[in-house]
């Protein structure tokens, strides 16, 4: 009977949307960003005495997903026995054991078979760097840091053969954001890149040039969700909250490894104790237990208009989160006249159907998300254009389809929890429908009986 109701109470997109949810599946494929993906590029720049300089880039083609600090981590498996000379921009995180080259003037940067290398801190010396570097592994997103969606750093590799008939092309590379969550595919080697000079006079290319493409899936990220949804209107005092458990539950048995009460005296010992450093959210005890809420909240109708309120609150005491961004999914976004206080951009993966919208912080203004307390949320108001076709405050149509943040799916409540209409409960059109669904199977039982 509730999982009836449930399925009648759904507009058919959020249906098929909900199906899709519920069959997990280990491919990186997102449908809000179906080409996205991290290319790693290796451009072979010239040959060395026993191997070759290259110059390595990560290009981040996701709309929405970045990397925020501590940043990236890339490591690959080498096909030989290469080493590292040195590295400039970057740096291995381990040496390994070099012991075998004591005889050379300096000893490598690094000797191991599956070599990781991090980004340089913006710090960093002039004399260690390379264009596109040291940005301590930050990567923005395509959509919403285009200038700052791509990193660079360069390596100097050695028993590598001299001549690109002997290069092989490493193996089995992992790219750490610093957590699990992107698969990366085998190098392809692919036509030599060129480059052109900044006045366009001359151009240059690389001996050789392979891609790697690496994608993201919160499924192998095994990530309990990061946050929810939750909702309310004008028109219904009840405030539709985020489901119990959606990000976790409560040890009842010992709080205070799961969850802190933001009252409670030792707040400030525990946010800057053990594991201060630690990327493990340190949440705010709630019923949800999620880092993150987004609270979406039907504000006013007017006659052409109607008007909804989106407060993000981070619930998180170890993460201010920088660069934030939500993606949110409504079929009125096609007619979004004004937003306030926050950034917007339409998505729209398929071509023609824009119901999905982008929306992130305004620098120096509110793209800082800061820790769980009184300043951790952020706030716009959107104005949508009444489509007389399409709109109704019915069968919660006026909330969204679904939310994103940083790129993770946000937990929503049921459907038949939604706020209802004044004398439009879906439990109304449900028991409406019902007994004309047992008519109707009566009569075709009939027929069958009597053909
Ligand atoms: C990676 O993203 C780029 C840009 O969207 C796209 O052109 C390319 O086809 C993608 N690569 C793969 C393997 O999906
Ligand atoms: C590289 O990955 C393949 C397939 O995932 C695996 O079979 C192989 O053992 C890996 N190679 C190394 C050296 O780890
Ligand atoms: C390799 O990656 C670069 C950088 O993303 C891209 O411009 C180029 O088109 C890619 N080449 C192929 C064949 O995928
Ligand atoms: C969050 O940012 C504020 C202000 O920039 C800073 O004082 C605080 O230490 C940061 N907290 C964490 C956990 O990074
Ligand atoms: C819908 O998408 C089209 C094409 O991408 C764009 O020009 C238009 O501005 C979008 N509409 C809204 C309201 O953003
Ligand atoms: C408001 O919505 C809730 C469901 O979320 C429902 O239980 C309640 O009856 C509604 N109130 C009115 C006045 O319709
Ligand atoms: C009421 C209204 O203006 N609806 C518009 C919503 O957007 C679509 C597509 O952009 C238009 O076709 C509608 O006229």
């Amino acid at each position: 009977m509730a999982a009836r109701r449930r399925l009648l109470f759904l507009p058919p997109a959020a249906l098929l949307f909900a199906l899709s949810a519920l069959v997990p599946s280990s491919d990186a494929y997102d449908p809000l960003d179906p080409g996205g993906n991290i290319t790693i590029k290796w451009d072979v720049m010239q040959w060395t005495a026993d191997g070759y300089v290259a110059v390595v880039s990560l290009y981040n083609y996701q709309q929405y997903r970045h990397i925020q600090p501590p940043g990236w981590k890339l490591g690959w498996i080498w096909a030989k026995k290469e080493i590292i000379w040195s590295t400039m921009g970057g740096q291995t995180t381990e040496q390994g054991d070099c012991s075998r080259f004591k005889a050379a003037p300096a000893p490598p940067h690094c000797c191991r078979k599956d070599p990781e290398v991090v980004d340089l801190l913006p710090s960093a010396p002039y004399s260690a760097r390379i264009a596109n570097c040291c940005k301590g592994g930050v990567l923005g997103s395509w959509a919403q840091d285009p200038a700052d969606a791509a990193a660079s750093f360069q390596l100097s590799v050695g028993q590598a053969g001299t001549s690109s008939r002997s290069v092989r092309v490493p193996l089995n590379f992992t790219l750490r954001a610093p957590g699990p969550g992107y698969t990366c595919g085998p190098a392809k080697v692919v036509r030599p890149t060129r480059f052109v000079s900044p006045d366009g006079r001359r151009s240059t290319q690389a001996l050789m040039t392979w891609n790697v493409t690496c994608t993201y899936s919160q499924f192998v990220a095994q990530r309990s969700p990061t946050c929810c949804v939750s909702l309310s209107s004008f028109y219904n005092d009840t405030i539709v909250h985020c489901p119990t458990c959606s990000c976790g539950c409560q040890n009842t048995n010992s709080k205070t490894d799961t969850c802190v009460e933001g009252d409670s005296p030792y707040l400030a010992s525990v946010v800057n104790g053990d594991g201060k450093d630690s990327l493990v959210p340190l949440v705010e005890c709630t019923p949800h237990m999620c880092p993150i809420r987004v609270h979406w909240h039907v504000k006013v109708s007017y006659r052409n208009y109607w008007r909804v309120k989106i407060t993000v609150t981070n619930f998180n005491y170890r993460m201010n989160y920088s660069r934030w961004n939500l993606v949110a999914q409504h079929p009125n976004f096609d007619n979004l006249t004004t937003i306030f206080s926050f950034n917007y951009k339409a998505l729209n993966p398929y071509g023609t159907i824009n119901d999905t919208a982008m929306l992130w912080g305004i620098k120096y203004y509110n793209d800082l998300l800061m820790t769980a307390g009184p300043d951790g949320n952020v706030q716009s108001e959107l104005l949508f254009r009444k489509d007389a076709a399409t709109f109704t405050f019915q069968k919660g149509w006026a909330f969204p389809r679904r939310v994103y943040f940083n790129g993770d799916n946000c937990v929503m409540p049921p459907p038949d929890a939604y706020p209802w209409l004044p004398n439009a409960s879906p439990r109304l059109s449900a028991s409406l429908l019902l007994p004309n669904i047992a008519v109707w199977a009566a009569l075709v039982f009939l027929q069958l009986v009597h053909a």
